[in-house]
């Protein structure tokens, strides 16, 4: 049984390095790409987002800027028809004529239900600015409001706000509660970080670079300042330090910070206005202020490689963000099961290379050296997993830190066994793997000995705490082993638009896509860059296949034992939880559970910590409500919700502080709560500094208050 290279066959030709070509696909179908925006109302209205957009066999669901982008074959040359949907809103269906250009612009206007005259003119508006008793207002006006004694919310602060609210709650000796019979059953799930400020061929500087600033600090419920503390600023000259006569302040304690800087504790609960004032009115006192409190931001963090901009993969999965929280630890061991490693690659760090082994018969067991002169298929991926990063040369690998293990499982012309590819799981196992990565691929035969002998193996692998993860294959057909094997995790492969490549294998086993690039001539780019032996020179490639996509979930999840997530049952079911659905809705063959988001697998974040509220347009707030688990779903049910437009909002504290700030993910849109009955809508949550700073602040204002 022979194991299959899964990357494609290259042949080679010409002229070789950065830009060597993968194969090109065969021709290309008549296609236009319609760019468009939904809006609420007219066109220039607020945007409508998770509207669903469908075109011939295509869909998309719009951004939270009511943005889509829907490629469509056009069989007839002349016109394409659009379908638009959205929860409250009537569908809405368009004819596009198409012309010679491959590109059209569509802008769609949606009519909200049951609603005669919208206002969408206001093009600042967006819910949770405007007044209750607006003019012009349809269903979100048509209720009670003033409900007394209900502040606008704070769902960070736990439970859910008064029960005696509750719909058929009489409230008995309290106020008459509202009794409002909507609910809105809101299904959560994660987004990857939109790539960082578009990367460009400009060098980074030196350093390390934050890719996009923290997020403003405001004032917020959360008292982002330690009580009572303050930071004076004392003259060095000629008051004496000690002789401030602190009391007159009010000052408890007094600790020196330096020369010139005391924190001091002060009495009582005057106003922060008045305290200052008191502590400027001391003589030589410069200046006073609160002691702020801190607290870890995750900047998107930006390697300074050569060909980092290059590396679309890598933003597309939000590793710059991942590297906010760990960019990985020599201590972590991935097994790269392959043709071997060129370990004198310059962009690998050799003394970052354990020892190996190999298990082909064409060299000695201690020669585990990729002999190649073209393409080094496990140079490739051993690249992607934890090339040398941020040393200004080459490109960036996922982990900055790791130890690779080279097993030779594939001789240097890409042929194996199944025999050497158990050997060398039992091999890697034994010598330290944490993480096993296996590009690599045979036609699955439950009953055949070799078959059995791995899988014994792999259990064996798992029983002994180790992860293994496996390209799905490239034969668009059939999932392969060793990824269709329950035990590990099976990786298709996406390109740079987050579509299925055209090769990725598909089927019930496959668990992630990662990017793996989908090349042609022309765009041969679209591949994935990494560490590579060119016409015998060691040096970088484009290459396409599940091969490359597998390193992106094993170097991910590299990076989570580096960050102390270390049980593969517990790995895979972050993975999977945190994964952005791409495809038909939830789980499905094509795309498995979606794209793998490494930033929230690395932080470790499970969509059922979700805080989610309903900001009712009178000012109050139902919630916060956490998920429960509903298949592959997570969907919080919001009980007793006014009816009419309300605003959805939801958010994950990843930062662990009890405030929405910069690392967090969060969430907000618009649903039509009916009188009586269920809503269902989908809520996308976001890297909340990589919102549009209006959603930014809509969503301090709801979560963390004022
Ligand atoms: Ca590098
Ligand atoms: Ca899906
Ligand atoms: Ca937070």
């Amino acid at each position: 049984m022979a194991i299959l290279l899964t990357a494609l066959a290259i042949t080679l030709s010409g002229c070789l390095g950065l830009d060597w070509l993968g194969s090109p696909p065969g021709g290309t179908v008549d296609a236009v790409t319609l760019l468009g925006t939904v809006y609420h109302g007219v066109v220039g209205g607020p945007p409508v987002a998770d509207a669903l957009v469908r075109a011939g066999d295509a869909s998309a669901t719009t951004d939270l800027d009511g943005r889509f982008s829907l490629s469509v074959a056009v069989p007839d040359g002349a016109a394409v028809t659009v379908t638009v949907a959205a929860p409250g809103y009537e569908s809405t269906t368009v004819r596009v004529a198409v012309g010679t250009t491959e590109t059209i612009a569509v802008d769609i206007p949606l009519t909200p239900a049951d609603q005669q005259a919208g206002d969408p003119g206001d093009g600042g508006a967006h819910p949770g600015d405007g007044e209750p008793g607006d003019d012009g207002q349809g269903p979100g006006d048509d209720k009670d409001t003033g409900e007394p004694g209900q502040e606008p919310g704070e769902p960070g602060g736990g439970d859910d706000q008064g029960g005696g609210e509750e719909p058929g709650d009489g409230g008995p000796g309290g106020e008459p509660a509202p009794e409002y019979e909507g609910s809105v059953a809101v299904s959560v799930r994660l987004r990857n970080a939109s790539p960082p400020a578009a990367p460009s061929a400009a060098p980074f500087p030196a350093d390390v670079q934050p890719v996009s600033s923290p997020a403003p600090v405001r004032r917020t419920a959360a008292d982002p300042y330690v009580p009572g503390e303050w930071i004076v600023e004392v003259a060095e000259a000629p008051v004496q330090p000690a002789g401030v006569r602190w009391d007159d302040a009010g000052v408890r304690t007094v600790e020196k910070l330096s020369d010139t800087f005391y924190l001091v504790v002060v009495e009582g609960d005057a106003p922060d206005e008045e305290i200052e004032r008191r502590l400027l009115d001391l003589p030589g006192v410069v200046s006073a202020g609160r002691n702020q409190r801190v607290h870890p931001v995750s900047a998107a963090v930006a390697p300074n490689d050569e060909y980092y901009f290059r590396q679309w993969s890598l933003p597309l999965i939000s590793a710059p963000y991942a590297w906010s929280v760990t960019t990985g630890s020599r201590d972590v061991v991935v097994a790269v099961l392959d043709t071997g490693i060129r370990e004198d690659h310059p962009d690998l760090n050799r003394a970052a290379i354990v020892a190996g082994r190999n298990f082909v018969s064409d060299q000695s067991a201690s020669n585990y050296r990729d002999t190649v002169r073209d393409m080094s298929h496990g140079t490739m991926v051993a690249g992607i997993i934890g090339a040398r990063t941020n040393n200004g040369t080459g490109v960036a690998g996922l982990n900055w830190s790791v130890s690779l293990m080279p097993v030779r499982v594939l001789s240097s012309s890409g042929g194996g066994s199944v025999a050497g590819v158990g050997q060398g799981i039992r091999w890697a196992v034994d010598n330290g793997a944490h993480v096993i990565n296996m590009s690599l691929a045979w036609d699955s035969n439950p009953s055949d000995p070799g078959e059995r002998y791995v899988v014994e193996q792999i259990e064996y692998a798992v029983s002994r705490g180790v992860t293994l993860v496996a390209g799905a294959g490239n034969d668009n057909g059939r999932i392969t082993m060793p990824a269709a094997h329950p035990d590990v995790i099976a990786v298709g492969a996406v390109d740079k638009n987050k579509q299925r490549a055209w090769y990725s294998n598909y089927g019930p086993q496959l668990d992630l896509v990662a990017p793996g690039g989908s090349q042609t001539s022309a765009n041969y780019r679209d591949g994935v860059l990494s560490t590579d032996v060119v016409g015998g020179t060691l040096y970088y490639s484009y290459q396409q296949g599940t091969s490359f996509a597998s390193p992106h979930v094993a170097g991910v999840v590299a990076l989570m034992y580096a960050n102390g997530i270390t049980d593969p049952h517990e790995i895979r079911e972050i993975l999977i939880d945190t994964a952005e659905d791409l495809g038909a809705r939830g789980f499905d063959p094509y795309y498995g559970y979606g794209l793998v988001n490494a930033y929230a697998a690395v932080a470790g974040v499970k969509r059922e910590h979700a805080q989610v509220g309903v900001a009712q347009s009178d000012g109050t707030v139902r919630g916060p409500v956490h998920p429960e688990p509903a298949g592959d779903e997570r969907v919080a049910l919001v009980e007793g919700v006014a009816p009419g437009l309300q605003t959805v909002f939801a958010w994950i504290d990843v930062t662990n502080n009890a405030m929405l700030d910069a690392g967090d993910f969060a969430g907000w849109t618009e649903v039509l709560v009916p009188e009586t009955g269920t809503v269902d809508v989908d809520l996308d949550l976001f890297v909340f500094e990589t919102l549009p700073e209006t959603h930014q602040a809509l969503l301090l204002e709801l979560v963390n208050g004022r």
